[in-house]
């Protein structure tokens, strides 16, 4: 192989990569080291999708340095030996560029990705451990791709178990707390079972995957793509695909999707483009039908002539002023406010009218997906980390004005409170102490205290037990370094230290699937 490997060195070398023959070669070698694992058509295999979409969070050093030295606890092997640095950047630059023919996943290939359970044995009828089952924290372990399931009362571990690669967003859960499904980000969608502890169905739903919701019955899951530009419908029950949906706007300007929602109040899906500036209420269920106050409601016929499509997902278009990257719904999920990072600032929309009602002036990037809501004066307030500014915001949404703000140390990703905890907890991922936290006084909006809980390492995301009494932080390394915290939320007390491989989020299922107004859903 190595005589090989040179040769295509020497075409690469005297090609400088950019004319034709360059570029067969980089395919060359991409052929012979990367498509038994990767693919052929690079959508993935045993190891993940390389796309531009899949890969555009990456450096191309980044990358390189993944080629030359492989990673470590996977069969990612390392070529540094073999390859020379025009090769790597060859190949770097070949796995960055957009395929000749463009990718396609038909709902053919969704369903021929499926894998389901063998039903010969019934679902057992009970939870087979002796924990809460709703006190569960779903640990997602980014460092070896695994998830963690922890009892949320003693704070022990009761199953891990490998999960697709890169899982993306918070996993969602059937409304019993039962079931729980995850995205990753090449498109895996998997549903668990957490009285059984194990895997329901998998399928493949894009090539590319920002998030997935789940109705309030259970019955659909509904997954945003990036690529292709879709979204798809799952059944519930066994991720059966039910509909690919391509996501364009009403001129037909197709879009990525930012990311998909469920209101469960108003039984229905929203979903934001990344590329357009729409948004989308999809009703679910038989005749699921939210109601409108004062206005006219009729989904054949839409809140304006010519919005709303016919079919078995509808779609009502709402106009933007921008396209959304994140948004947070109000606790009766009213209003909506949405941030897009590239224009700035937010915009609120009232769903019942379906129109854009306000922007708010919001300079450092709010993480919208990441607020929460309390009360802060009297009023009702939606608090949200900034990913460009060293604040968190707090937004009254009576008037939908910024009525305070704290100053952090650095910009945070999560915010985190509870009904019955005393305090909100942020982090400060992005500036000069990412290891610490912040404990903020919501009455207030004072700084209560600060946190280290491994000095130097990672300390990003907060999820309280079920009944507020105990705040989980991530330290989010690889392992041996990584872990997760266990505080007493009141007394900030440490109460308990697990070693986990890079945490990167856990999620109580009480407070999921209450629609606790602390945290996310
Ligand atoms: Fe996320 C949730 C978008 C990068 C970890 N992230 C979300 C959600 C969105 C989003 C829209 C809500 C979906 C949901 O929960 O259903 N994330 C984005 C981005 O646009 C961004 C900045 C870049 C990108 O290309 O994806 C981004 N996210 C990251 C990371 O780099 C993080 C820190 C590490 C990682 O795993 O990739 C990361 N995102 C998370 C986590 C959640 C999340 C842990 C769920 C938070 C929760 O508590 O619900």
């Amino acid at each position: 192989m190595r005589a090989w490997l040179l040769s295509a060195i020497a075409l690469v070398a005297t090609h400088g990569f950019h004319g034709p023959a360059a570029a067969e070669t980089s395919e060359d070698l991409y052929t012979e080291l990367c498509a038994s694992c990767h693919g052929a058509d690079r959508y993935g295999g045993t190891g993940p999708a390389l796309l531009p979409e899949s890969l555009d969070r990456l450096k191309p050093e980044r990358i390189a340095a993944t080629i030359a030295e492989g990673r470590p606890a996977t069969q990612m092997p390392a070529f540094g030996e073999d390859l020379d640095a025009q090769a790597i950047a060859a190949l770097v630059g070949f796995v960055t560029s957009a395929p000749p023919t463009p990718p396609s996943w038909t709902i053919a290939d969704i369903a021929a990705s499926r894998i389901v359970r063998d039903d010969t044995t019934p679902l057992v009828a009970a939870p087979i451990y002796g924990a809460d089952p709703l006190n569960l924290f779903v640990v997602v372990e980014a460092g070896d791709h695994h998830v963690t399931l922890l009892d949320g009362d003693r704070f022990v571990p009761i199953a891990r178990f490998p999960s697709r690669f890169a899982l993306h967003g918070g996993p969602k859960f059937t409304a019993d707390g039962r079931f729980v499904f995850f995205a990753s980000r090449d498109g895996w969608v998997t549903k668990y079972d957490l009285w059984g502890l194990e895997v329901v169905a998998e399928v493949r739903a894009g090539l590319n995957t920002r998030n997935l919701a789940v109705s309030e019955d259970g019955e659909i899951v509904m997954v945003a793509n990036t690529l292709p530009r879709t979204l798809v419908a799952l059944s519930g029950d066994d991720l059966a695909p039910l509909a690919v949906i391509p996501a364009a706007d009403r001129h037909g300007t197709a879009s990525r999707v930012s990311a998909v929602y469920q209101a469960a109040p108003r039984a229905s899906f929203i979903v934001a483009l990344k590329d357009v500036p729409e948004l989308w209420e999809i009703p679910y269920g038989a005749g699921a039908r939210p109601v409108y106050s004062g206005f006219v409601h009729n989904w054949e016929e839409g809140m304006t002539e010519g919005l709303v499509e016919q079919g078995p997902f509808p779609i009502r278009r709402i106009a933007l002023e921008a396209p959304l990257d994140d948004f947070f719904f109000t606790p009766d999920y009213r209003w909506l406010i949405g941030a897009s990072r590239a224009a700035g600032g937010a915009q609120v929309v009232n769903l019942n009218v379906g129109r854009v009602v306000a922007t708010v002036p919001l300079p450092g990037l709010p993480h919208l997906g990441s607020g929460i809501a309390f009360t802060y004066q009297g009023r009702p307030v939606l608090a949200t980390p900034n990913l460009g500014e060293a604040a968190v915001s707090v937004i009254a949404t009576d008037t939908w004005e910024v009525i305070g703000r704290v100053a952090t140390g650095g910009p945070g990703f999560f915010l985190r409170g509870h009904e019955s905890s005393p305090y909100v907890w942020v982090d400060q991922s992005m500036g000069p102490a990412p290891d610490t936290l912040l404990v903020i006084d919501p009455a207030t909006l004072g700084i209560v205290t600060r946190l280290t809980p491994s000095p130097g390492k990672l300390a990003n995301h907060v999820e309280f037990t079920r009944d507020g009494r105990y705040a989980l932080v991530s330290v989010s390394e690889p392992a041996p370094d990584g872990a997760l915290v266990v505080y007493d939320a009141a007394t900030f007390q440490e109460i308990a230290r697990l070693a986990m491989n890079k945490p990167v989020g856990k999620y109580n299922i009480f407070n999921k699937i209450k629609r606790s107004t602390g945290t996310s859903h």
